[in-house]
C-alpha cells in the first residue's frame, strides 16, 4: 500500500488516512484517462472536419465498414471498465470492512451538529482520535438524513435516521481536518412566529461543522481523561480499570442514560428493582430463579424482557445499540459497589 501522507494538491485535499493514496490514484487514473480520450477524440474530430471539408472537384464517398477497428474500439473500453470496476470495488471493500481491533466511537448527528461518544460514554462535539489506530464510527441520526464527511480521510457516509451506518479509518499522521455534513439537511431562517431572523442567528446545514483532531496516543489519553474518562489511563496501558474507578464511571452512565427514572439505589421500589443490594442475589423471575450476575445484568440491559423479576411490569426498553460493552461493564461495577 502506498504511503498516504501527501499534502494538498491543486485538485485534492491533504491525505490523512491509510486508503487516501489508493483513492487518489484511482481519481487521477480516471482524470488522465479522460484527458487523453478528450484530446484524442476532439483532436480527431477537428482533423477530419478539416481533411474532409467541402472542396471543388472532391466528391463525398461512403467509407463502408472496418471490422477490426470496430471490434477494437468496443473491446478496449470493456477492459478499461472491468479494470475500473475492479479497482473501485477493491477500494470500496477496503473502506467498508473495519479491522476487528478497531476502537469504536459512536456518532450522533442532529440538526445541526455532531456528538462523538467514546467507549466509556464520555462525549464531545469534536472528534479526537489516536494516530495509527483503526477507528470505527457507528453513526445514528436523531432527525433527518445527514452525511459524515472528512475530506482528508477520503471518507463520507450517509447518516440515516432509524438505522446505524458505519465508517472506519486509520489516520496516518497527527493533524486536523474539517468534519462536514454532505447532505442538505435543512435550515432555519425564521423564528417560531415566522419573522426573518438576523443573519447571525440563522442556522442550518452549512453550520453543521466540526473538527477532527488526530493526536499521539499520549495526547489522546490526556484528552480522554480531560473529558471525564477515568478508565482511559488504564485502558491505554492495556491494564484493567480498577473496580472503584469503573463504578464511578458506571454511576455517571446511570445518571446519563436515565436509569434512575426506574431503578433507585436506595432500596426504594420504582418501575424496576432497586439496584441496592441486588448483586449476587437469587431473584424469582418469570423463567424461574435467577442469580443477579454479569450475565443477567448484561441480558437485562440488552434484552430486558428475557427474564422479568416477579412483581415488576417488565416495560423497560432495550438499550441494545445505545450502550457499549465497556459501559455495560461499568454499570455492572456500579451495581456491585451497591452491595450492602
Ligand atoms: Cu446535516
Amino acid at each position: 500500500m502506498p504511503e498516504s501522507n501527501a499534502p494538498a494538491t491543486y485538485q485534492l485535499p491533504e491525505q490523512m488516512s491509510t486508503f487516501a493514496a489508493d483513492v487518489d490514484w484511482l481519481y487521477y487514473f480516471i482524470y488522465w484517462l479522460s484527458v487523453v480520450l478528450f484530446v484524442g477524440i476532439v483532436g480527431a474530430m477537428i482533423y477530419f472536419a478539416w481533411k474532409y471539408r467541402e472542396r471543388k472537384g472532391h466528391k463525398a464517398e461512403p467509407t463502408g465498414h472496418n471490422l477490426p477497428l470496430e471490434i477494437g474500439w468496443t473491446v478496449a473500453p470493456i477492459f478499461i471498465l472491468i479494470f475500473l470496476f475492479h479497482k473501485g470495488f477493491e477500494g470500496y471493500l477496503d473502506m467498508m470492512v473495519a479491522p476487528a481491533n478497531s476502537m469504536e466511537i459512536h456518532v450522533n448527528a442532529k440538526q445541526w451538529g455532531w456528538e462523538f461518544v467514546y467507549p466509556n460514554g464520555a462525549s464531545d462535539k469534536e472528534l479526537h482520535v489516536p494516530v495509527h489506530k483503526p477507528v470505527k464510527l457507528i453513526m445514528a441520526s436523531s432527525d433527518v438524513i445527514h452525511s459524515f464527511y472528512v475530506p482528508a480521510l477520503r471518507q463520507k457516509r450517509d447518516v440515516v435516521p432509524g438505522m446505524f451506518s458505519s465508517v472506519w479509518f486509520e489516520a496516518t499522521h497527527v493533524g486536523q481536518d474539517d468534519i462536514m455534513c454532505a447532505e442538505y439537511c435543512g435550515g432555519r431562517g425564521k423564528d417560531s412566529s415566522g419573522n426573518e431572523l438576523p443573519f447571525e442567528q440563522m442556522t442550518g446545514h452549512w453550520s453543521m461543522h466540526s473538527m477532527l483532531h488526530v493526536e499521539t496516543e499520549e495526547d489522546f489519553t490526556k484528552y480522554l481523561i480531560g473529558i471525564g474518562d477515568k478508565c482511559a489511563l488504564y485502558t491505554v496501558k492495556g491494564q484493567l480499570c480498577p473496580d472503584n474507578v469503573q463504578a464511578e464511571m458506571g454511576q455517571k452512565i446511570y445518571e446519563k442514560k436515565a436509569c434512575q427514572s426506574c431503578h433507585t439505589t436506595t432500596g426504594a421500589k420504582l418501575v424496576g428493582p432497586s439496584w441496592k443490594g441486588i448483586w449476587g442475589k437469587q431473584e424469582s423471575t418469570d423463567h424461574g430463579m435467577v442469580m443477579v450476575d454479569d450475565a443477567y445484568v448484561r441480558e437485562s440491559i440488552l434484552q430486558p424482557q428475557a427474564k422479568i423479576v416477579t412483581g415488576y411490569p417488565g416495560t423497560m426498553p432495550s438499550f441494545s445499540g445505545q450502550i457499549s460493552d465497556q459501559e455495560i461493564a461499568e454499570v455492572i461495577a456500579y451495581i456491585k459497589s451497591l452491595k450492602d
